[in-house]
């Protein structure tokens, strides 16, 4: 029983995790969702989506009118993505953590960019970076269907 276990609050934030076209087509998509899933994890929502324009502009929607905002939306929008939702304690800013910095050049080995990527512009993941990002970006790209709520019998063994 989750009320059972003494470090549990919290363990319900949610994070949108998304493995970009590069990701995809550089046959990551099996990596990261290993790392997020035996690092004890629950994954809640996944899918493969190519995603259209007007999502993508409400997605990077802070990056308008920066140099980067063309060429990234013709990035993103390459290909397909996966795109998902991961729920754990701190899954936001571990998540981040293990992703890496945003340009992969800075971001320490062991990190999903620090082991795969070289440039900022093809940095095969994105990771909510904040509670209100993470909370936008669920809602953007999942319907409220999509997202499970299971109970991960391990979790005794994940918590305390
Ligand atoms: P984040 O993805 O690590 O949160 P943001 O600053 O929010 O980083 O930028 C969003 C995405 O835009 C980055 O992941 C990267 O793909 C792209 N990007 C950001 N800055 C640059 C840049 O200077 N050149 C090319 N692409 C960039």
């Amino acid at each position: 029983k989750l009320s059972v276990l003494n470090n549990m609050a919290g363990a319900s934030e949610r994070t949108f995790i998304m493995v970009k076209p590069d990701g995809v087509q550089r046959g990551l998509v099996g990596e990261v969702l290993r790392r997020f899933e035996q690092r004890g994890y629950k994954l809640v929502a996944l899918k493969m989506i190519h995603p259209p324009r007007a999502l993508l502009e409400s997605h990077y929607e802070e990056h308008k009118g920066k140099k980067f905002y063309d060429p990234l939306l013709a990035y993103i929008g390459s290909g397909p993505v996966v795109a998902m939702v991961w729920e754990g304690l701190n899954v936001i800013t571990v998540g981040r953590k293990m992703l890496g910095a945003t340009d992969p050049a800075k971001s320490d080995p062991g990190t999903l960019r620090g082991d795969y990527g070289i440039v900022t512009g093809r940095n095969i993941v994105h990771g909510s970076d904040s509670e209100s990002a993470a909370k936008r970006e669920i809602d953007l790209w999942f319907r409220p269907d999509e997202v499970s709520n299971w109970v991960h019998t391990a979790e005794r063994w994940i918590y305390e």
